[in-house]
């Protein structure tokens, strides 16, 4: 008898417990995005309460082209489609925030709208063509730092310094010494915000970034793929990464081949998000756009506001928004 009152109580704990925690995670989604503020734990991305933090989501496209489609109404579609992040692609060349700051307005106003619907939101800084981030060091210092003072506090800001590097510059002569400068700006507003760092080879280079690491916490280093171009050497190159210790977050991919064009592959890109998923790695995908070319994730003339039908989603875009 006195066995089956505690067998009882212990059932009733346990419904408790798992009562309990149910509430107050319904009660976290409406007040802040869904792990709270973000931290690198080894090589992990986890959340406030240490539990893992898997983010999955999509790029822009260039916000030069196609800013109309970093709005509440597409994100709030995005969302409801199980995405937890949005990366704003501020490109620095071809027309973008160099030769035109104003781009910086919107990059603010869309972070905000993605904040406001408790989305976590990437702010990158999108080199390409210039292809040396110390190029534009200054001007990277300067734009980060008024991002930190204005999202310094906020649990759902990331800060990508870099997006692709390439050409014939180097990690450790290069690559490190810009985010030795970039960093401490964001850090003096921020000091505990995530920040994503790219390495060379259009940020494929994360073995030789982890051998020559950055010296600070909440560091994590992105590495991008397109299903058409880079298979299991890249994947290599990750899983060495991952050996020595760095954090990596897949801060942009595509289903297309590396010129955002072709295919779509999506037996390779299955085969990437296995390999992601199993490893419990972060992504966004490139791009919310609807360019007419194959990565892009909406058919052309498809609604900047969202309300997307399955005949505005590309082959990509229907692919990767099941994968959310
Ligand atoms: C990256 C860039 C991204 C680029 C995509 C696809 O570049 F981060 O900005 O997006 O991957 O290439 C493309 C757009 C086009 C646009 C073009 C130039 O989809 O609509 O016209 O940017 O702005 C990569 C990634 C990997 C490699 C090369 C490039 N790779 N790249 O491995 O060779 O040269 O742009």
């Amino acid at each position: 008898m006195r066995r089956y009152i505690n067998f009882k109580l212990i059932i009733l704990a346990a419904l408790l417990t798992a009562g309990l925690t149910l509430l107050s995670g319904c009660g976290k989604a409406t007040a802040a995005p869904a792990f709270g503020a973000l931290h690198v734990a080894g090589t992990n991305l986890v959340g406030a309460n240490n539990q893992p933090a898997v983010l999955h989501g999509m790029s822009t496209h260039g916000l030069q082209w196609f800013g109309q489609f970093a709005n509440s109404g597409a994100f709030a579609d995005l969302k409801k489609r199980g995405a937890n992040v949005i990366r704003l692609a501020m490109y620095t060349d071809e027309n973008g925030y160099l030769s035109n700051p104003g781009l910086k307005e919107k990059v603010f106003s869309a972070a905000d709208a993605a904040l406001a619907q408790d989305l976590y939101v990437i702010i990158d800084w999108h080199i390409l063509h210039d292809n040396n981030p110390r190029t534009h060091q200054q001007e990277a210092v300067n734009f980060f730092s008024e991002a930190a003072r204005r999202y310094g506090s906020n649990p759902g800001v990331l800060y990508e310094i870099c997006n692709e590097p390439n050409g014939s510059i180097s990690w450790s002569g290069d690559v490190k010494p810009y985010a030795l400068a970039v960093i401490p700006a964001i850090r003096a507003s921020a000091p505990q915000a995530v920040i994503l760092v790219g390495s060379t080879t259009w940020s494929q280079d994360v073995d030789l970034a982890a051998q020559d690491p950055l010296p600070f916490s909440n560091i994590m280093y992105t590495c991008h793929f397109y299903a058409g171009t880079h298979g299991k050497w890249l994947q290599d190159k990750i899983d060495a990464a991952r050996n020595r210790g760095a954090a990596i977050f897949i801060s942009e991919w595509g289903t297309s081949a590396a010129d955002g064009n072709g295919g779509v592959f999506l037996d390779s890109a299955s085969q990437w998000l296995n390999f992601l998923a199993a490893r419990n790695l972060s992504w966004c995908n490139w791009s919310l756009c609807d360019k007419a070319e194959s990565s892009a994730a909406l058919n052309p003339g498809a609604n900047p506001n969202g309300g997307w039908t399955e005949g505005n989603l590309s082959p990509s875009g229907k692919f990767v928004f099941a994968h959310f």
